[in-house]
């Protein structure tokens, strides 16, 4: 589960690669028709949850999660800031 939380100015599509994100809730409240997001945008001020499942041997990897606005995650020396990587073993 992954509790996103936008506390700045600018919107973030959060895209986390091979694992899909099943949007449960926004801003507090359970949503009646969740879905799969491959890019999720948290908008300033917006909340999501969502559930994360990886639980099969094609799930085994490092897979990357970051914003998909490049600036925020790649700059001329590489990634940096809003990127990381799941790890799935
Ligand atoms: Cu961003």
């Amino acid at each position: 589960m992954v509790h996103y939380l936008n506390e700045g100015l600018q919107a973030h599509p959060m895209h986390l690669h091979h694992l899909p994100q099943l949007v449960i809730e926004k801003d507090g409240f359970p949503l009646e028709s969740p879905y799969y997001a491959d890019t999720l945008n948290v908008a300033p001020g917006e909340r999501y949850t969502v559930l994360v499942r990886a639980d099969g041997p094609e799930d085994v990897g490092a897979w990357a999660y970051h914003c998909h606005i490049l600036t925020h995650a790649e700059n001329d020396n590489g990634l940096f800031g809003m990127v990381t990587a799941w790890v799935v073993q």
